[in-house]
């Protein structure tokens, strides 16, 4: 089950975000293993939350020692708005058509309850489905949207050949101990 909000954050009040996180934020690529092969993820990350906060996902080991004064306001309006819990936030970022995110639920045993997803940048087209024989439902993420997704919807954002400029997104959530 999803939630989309299209305008969350209006056109201006997106733009300073992405320009605030385009310059303060330091990114990483990582590697993991996938069926015995070294994958280079294709797209960079960084990660915020409380301190002392581990969340574990490809097998990588994500610590978290703090939030950046802008996101921790970000995080405190999406938990107000939506009585969501979080206190960790994920950002993805995609700089071209080329990067991508492959089929996954958000459903390690660390994670509790919906994540929320706020788009920046350039709309990309997210694929959902919620079962295995379940159709893929498709709907593009908007520039300052935020997209509301339970544990139990597998979900990619597939490559594109499209020439487009980079998307990032912050992903926030609630990590508990496992
Ligand atoms: O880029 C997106 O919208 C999805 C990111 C995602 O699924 C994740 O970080 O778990
Ligand atoms: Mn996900």
């Amino acid at each position: 089950m999803y939630r989309y909000i299209p305008e969350y954050l209006d056109r201006s009040q997106a733009d300073e975000l992405l320009a605030w996180v385009a310059a303060e934020v330091v990114w990483q690529q990582e590697k993991y293993w996938i069926y015995g092969r070294r994958i280079t993820a294709p797209r960079l990350v960084a990660w915020y939350g409380d301190p002392g906060l581990s969340y574990c996902y490809s097998g990588m080991m994500h610590r978290s020692t703090g939030w950046p004064e802008v996101l921790a306001l970000l995080c405190a309006g999406v938990k107000k708005n939506f009585s969501l819990e979080s206190n960790f936030v994920l950002l993805n970022r995609y700089r071209d058509g080329s990067d991508s995110m492959g089929w996954h639920k958000d459903d390690e045993s660390e994670l509790s309850g919906p994540v929320a997803s706020l788009s920046l940048g350039a709309t990309r087209r997210f694929h959902m489905r919620e079962g295995q024989n379940a159709s893929t439902q498709k709907i593009d993420l908007e520039h300052g949207s935020l997209l509301i997704l339970d544990r139990q919807t597998s979900h990619a954002l597939p490559k594109t050949k499209r020439k487009l400029k980079e998307r990032i997104n912050l992903t926030f959530r609630h990590v508990v101990d496992a």
